[in-house]
């Protein structure tokens, strides 16, 4: 096993022998001298050869992005711009890439969207698209361990299920053996379910699948959902613990990977409670502004915007109208027009979709027919409602969509290591 990495080599003392392994990033021959500038998942350093050296001539052969195993010291006096240099006992060429490369990794050349996706494993040799993925890990990783010392339980929930959650159209279909089912779009009635079998916190970090017609900068057929349920709560605590969880991911990634905050438009821990505006008051906003905004109606991209340069980051809006939210979302007492629900924004991009859930199963009966759905496909849901369920709320929050907007990303296939979209289902 590999026990040196590149990032290693500045805690180790000169003269000591080290063996690096990565992938020869450049090479360079001249008369009396030559280089590789090896690279590893950790970083670069320059591997020098001197001409007495017995692989020296082996330079002329090797090709870009071959692997290489370089045995050498560090030497007294570093020479190399990189400020990390071996210099080269032995080398062993482990494979050899074949030429040319179908992406390059240094070239400065635009490559365009498509080569760069098809060839995404070459595409993501390049370190800023690499950093992307291990500040989704890091950010992934604060917010798991934040609920998992809140006392939530990780679960896995079904993929393949026999009822939608969030709406019929952006559904997938699937043949499985004589039935017609779906792939899920969210964990929404399992997250629910298992409310009533007593777990009282659970969490899902897990694949969801919507069939999104068309192609834009933020929607995938595929993505990663993070999911709560949390029993004998309203939808103010479910916001609470949205918005630490945000908190810790984004202090993890930032302590923990190294230029995350050059990389980041966010620089900080973000500061809780994040503001708060209710819908009504941004449709008030929008009318003034001058926007064609309806009362009741989902807010636009252009509303969206607009509203979104009030907040620096992150912002909720609250109390969503019923007609525009799911069947399973709590109305507020005193107005049954409205929803105890919220989404999570980060300027004008939507990052959560929560609430309080309607926990009485007459009123959910209602409320799926209300939506024009058949509520005997629901029952295996529904009689989950009638033997003690207690008050709950949650949230989904998009894993791509959260690393998109806190790294700036222009499009969310950036932070998805193989992004599904209506074109796209290779590699
Ligand atoms: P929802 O929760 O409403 O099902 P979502 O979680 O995917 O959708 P968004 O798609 O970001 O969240 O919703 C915000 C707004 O984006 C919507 O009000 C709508 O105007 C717009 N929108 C949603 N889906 C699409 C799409 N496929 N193409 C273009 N715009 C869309
Ligand atoms: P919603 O449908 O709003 O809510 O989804 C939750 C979050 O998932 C992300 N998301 C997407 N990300 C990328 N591509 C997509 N096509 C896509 N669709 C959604 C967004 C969104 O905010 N059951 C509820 C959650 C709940 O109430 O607990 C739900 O699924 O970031």
């Amino acid at each position: 096993m590999k026990t040196v990495f590149v990032k290693d080599v500045n805690k180790l003392t000169s003269g000591e022998s080290i063996t690096l392994m990565g992938w020869a990033q450049e090479i360079r021959v001249m008369k009396n001298i030559g280089f590789i500038i090896l690279r590893d998942s950790s970083g670069l350093i320059q591997a020098t050869f001197r001409k007495e050296n017995k692989h020296f001539a082996d330079l002329t052969n090797i090709t870009r992005e071959s692997v290489v195993s370089i045995t050498g010291k560090i030497p007294e006096k570093v020479m190399s711009k990189l400020g990390m240099e071996i210099v080269v006992d032995s080398m062993e060429i482990l494979n050899r890439a074949e030429v040319p490369l179908p992406v390059g990794i240094v070239d400065e050349v635009e490559v365009d969207f498509d080569t760069r996706f098809n060839n995404r494993f070459m595409d993501l040799r390049k370190p800023e698209h690499h950093r992307i993925f291990i500040i989704k890990s890091a950010l992934l990783w604060g917010i798991r361990n934040y609920l998992m010392n809140k006392g939530f339980t990780e679960v896995q929930t079904p993929k393949t299920v026999s009822a939608a959650t969030e709406g019929g159209a952006e559904l997938f279909g699937v043949k499985y053996f004589e039935k017609d089912i779906f792939l899920n779009q969210s964990p929404q009635l399992y997250k629910e379910m298992l409310i009533a079998s007593g777990i009282e916190k659970v969490f899902e970090v897990g694949p969801a699948f919507r069939a999104e017609e068309h192609n834009t900068p933020r929607h995938l057929n595929e993505f990663t959902s993070i999911d709560i349920e949390m029993a004998f709560s309203n939808h103010e605590d479910a916001m609470k613990m949205l918005e630490e969880s945000i908190a810790a991911g984004v202090e993890n990634f930032l302590n923990n990977v190294p230029e995350a905050k050059e990389v980041s438009l966010v620089k900080e821990k973000p500061v809780t409670p994040f503001p708060r505006i209710t819908y009504s008051e941004c449709v008030k906003i929008l009318k003034q502004e001058g926007v064609d905004q309806k009362d009741g109606e989902d807010l636009n991209n252009e509303g969206l915007k607009i509203i979104g340069k009030r907040f620096e980051n992150f912002y909720f809006i609250i109390n969503w109208p019923t007609t525009v939210r799911p069947f399973y979302t709590a109305t507020l007492d005193d107005n049954k027009n409205f929803t105890k629900s919220y989404d999570l924004q980060f300027k004008e991009i939507e990052l959560t979709s929560g609430a309080q859930r309607v926990h009485n199963p007459d009123e959910l009966k209602s409320r799926i027919e209300e939506k024009g759905l058949n509520s005997d496909n629901f029952e295996f849901y529904l009689r989950t409602f009638r033997y003690g369920m207690p008050p709950h709320a949650g949230w989904g929050l998009g894993l791509e969509r959260l690393t998109q907007v806190i790294l700036g990303l222009n499009n969310i296939r950036e932070a998805s290591l193989f992004p599904r979209d209506r074109t796209r289902v290779f590699p």
